[in-house]
């Protein structure tokens, strides 16, 4: 174990900037913050980063030899460039947010070394990406391509077939390739973060808003190709982008939408981001949440300036819960609120400060209800049990009249209560929550990591009716389940009109193998029992995609066999992604790749069986 200051050290090194032409580096007006809550998370880290490898170097892929795989790696060097293949064979470093890995998982919920790729690629351009695709189907070796790598606590950037090739596209292919005032629209390209996208619009000086998610480091792209949420009004990520630039699995080059039309010379289509469908079969979906094509150019929409008001309602009882729901309904259904509010229970408002859990509570086991009340009541809010973020959007005059609406309406939870940030100090996460619902990525959302040490954490994600009755119901399947496995709760409700996005956050300690083992065992329970109440996940870490495809099995599995007949069809050598989402290509169906709820080794932790799952 390092000493206490060499973990400060390498701490407290700083991020990279965006400036330093490093596209995922933090922006200059973050530079604080991210030195802040980069020391914060390495004050609460008591293993290293990284520890020697034990396993052999580098992971193959599966149905190869090491001679087979050095050649394939040679002759990829000599078309990207020795610079732009990297082997993975030095140790596995978790670094932090803005400092991640694309070699692994940072926050591994199986062994480190289990989920790891063979090495990581850099293509620079399109044609690139066509070449990389070209070689894999020449190998059978599987790619899988990652945007930034970002999406964390459902997988990171590691590959589901251990030994892949990490195709990393937004090192090298991160422009915002066009931004345009009049259509209020954009055309990104994978390497292009939240952070990176708010920069370039703000130097434009258009009067024009992103869209992002609880943080900003995540690849616009990559996020609403897992159908990610954001919290202004254009917040349903997939719903707001418009046309695609894809490369197939054999390594075709198609255009979705508009684009498929070449506009006047030859020149990209004026409408590409500006008309969704176009003609024929609506195409864009399937390149979502699937391992159907790889997306190189995406255009988005972008939301005109307006006027906002964010508050924070706290209600006094967690009992209050179903009412809160029935109360958001109809102002969600009718438009009241333009955006996705966020209810969250009140020891968020405990994590969100970054202490550690030890700070307020050194007993064992999950925080009791009446120390998560005296904390609380340390806190702003005070001893309440539920905290509704929510913001308002428009004039003066309109806000104040959607306001006094919602007033009315919440009114009627007794002991609501209304405040604003004015009324809060100034490092109270409601300042943040205010930049989110109005477009300005920001950072704050890692600090409720540090609950534990060594944070790693996983969402499980659940999609239910906004009704009371059904809230309830899933409400009380997770904690108990929550309370068997002995995990605090952390409930982030995002909440429309006739569903809600039922987000929980499970953060364990990555260096404990029995938090591991229980956070397992607890989201396979998760899965389980609310998939029998009806309830399945909108996106999933990669080690329970399988689980959770298998839920969306009505009709014997209808849907699984049309996505692996489309699979097949498009990718017929299966080298893209393989598994990912629960898509299996022909080569890899029934030879034991998916994951099941058994696939647990003497530890409880997910176990890939690397010596036994080496053939195809
Ligand atoms: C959050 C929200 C999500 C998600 C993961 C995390 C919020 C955390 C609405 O979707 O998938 C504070």
């Amino acid at each position: 174990m390092p000493s206490e200051s060499t973990l400060s050290v390498r701490g407290s090194k700083p991020t990279p900037l965006l400036s330093e032409a490093s596209h995922d580096g933090i922006p200059k007006r973050m530079e604080q913050d991210a030195k802040r809550a980069k020391e914060l998370l390495y004050s609460n880290a008591t293993v290293p980063d990284s520890i020697p490898r034990q396993r052999e170097v580098p992971r193959l892929p599966p149905n190869t030899t090491r001679e087979k795989f050095d050649a394939a790696m040679a002759e990829l060097r000599e078309r990207l460039g020795a610079a732009n293949v990297e082997i993975n064979d030095k140790p596995l470093v978790d670094g932090w947010y803005m400092e991640h890995p694309n070699t692994h998982d940072a926050f591994h919920i199986a062994h480190q070394e289990d989920m790891v790729c063979s090495a990581v690629v850099y293509p620079s351009s399109t044609e690139e990406v066509q070449a990389v695709v070209f070689w894999a189907n020449k190998h059978l070796i599987p790619i899988y391509p990652i945007s930034m790598g970002r999406n964390i606590g459902y997988g990171g950037a590691a590959p589901r077939v251990p030994g892949s090739v990490v195709l990393d596209l937004g090192r090298r292919m991160n422009k915002v390739l066009k931004i345009d005032g009049s259509s209020a629209s954009c055309m990104v390209e994978p390497g292009v973060s939240y952070y990176k996208l708010y920069e370039e619009i703000q130097k434009t000086g258009l009067p024009l808003w992103i869209d992002c998610p609880d943080l900003g480091g995540g690849s616009v792209m990559g996020n609403a190709l897992d159908r990610g949420v954001g919290y202004t009004p254009y917040g349903d990520h997939f719903s707001y982008h418009c046309g695609m630039e894809v490369v197939l699995p054999t390594g075709e080059l198609l255009r979705t939408g508009m684009g498929a039309l070449p506009g006047k010379d030859g020149a990209d289509n004026p409408v590409w981001e500006s008309f969704q469908p176009a003609y024929g079969p609506y195409s864009d979906g399937m390149f979502c949440q699937s391992n159907y094509g790889i997306v190189t150019k995406m255009g988005f929409w972008l939301m005109p300036d307006t006027g906002h008001k964010t508050y924070m309602v706290t209600f006094p009882r967690d009992d209050d819960f179903e009412h809160i729901v029935e109360v958001v309904r109809p102002l969600a259904q009718s438009g009241i609120f333009g955006n996705i509010p966020q209810l969250r229970h009140v020891i968020q408002e405990l994590a969100v400060t970054g202490e550690n859990k030890r700070k307020w509570y050194q007993g064992k086991g999950r925080m009791p209800r009446d120390v998560i009340s005296k904390c609380a009541s340390t806190q702003p809010c005070g001893d309440v049990a539920w905290v509704f973020y929510g913001c308002q959007y428009g004039d003066e005059i309109s806000i104040e009249s959607q306001m006094s609406k919602i007033r009315t309406a919440f009114a009627t939870v007794k002991g609501s209560k209304f405040l604003y940030p004015d009324d809060l100090p100034k490092d109270h996460y409601i300042h943040s929550r205010s930049k989110v619902f109005s477009g300005v990525p920001v950072l704050r959302e890692v600090d409720w990591l540090n609950w534990v040490p060594n944070a790693a954490h996983l969402f499980f994600s659940p999609i239910t009716p906004t009704r009371g009755k059904d809230a309830r119901i899933v409400h009380n399947i997770i904690d108990t389940l929550h309370q068997k496995w002995g995990f605090d709760l952390f409930p982030t409700l995002t909440i429309s009109g006739r569903e809600m996005h039922y987000i929980t956050n499970i953060v364990y300690d990555r260096s404990d193998l029995d938090a591991k083992r229980r956070a397992t065992g607890l989201m396979c329970e998760l899965i389980a029992a609310c998939a029998k109440e009806g309830y399945g996940e909108y996106r999933t870490h990669i080690l329970f995609a399988d689980q959770v495809a298998a839920t969306y099995g009505w009709n014997n599995q209808a849907l699984r066999r049309f996505n692996e007949t489309v699979k097949d069809a498009l990718d017929p050598n299966g080298i893209l992604a393989p598994g990912r989402n629960g898509i299996w290509p022909r080569a890899y169906r029934g030879k034991g790749w998916e994951i099941t709820a058994n696939n647990r080794d003497a530890q409880g932790i997910f176990s890939l069986g690397s010596e036994t799952k080496s053939k195809l």
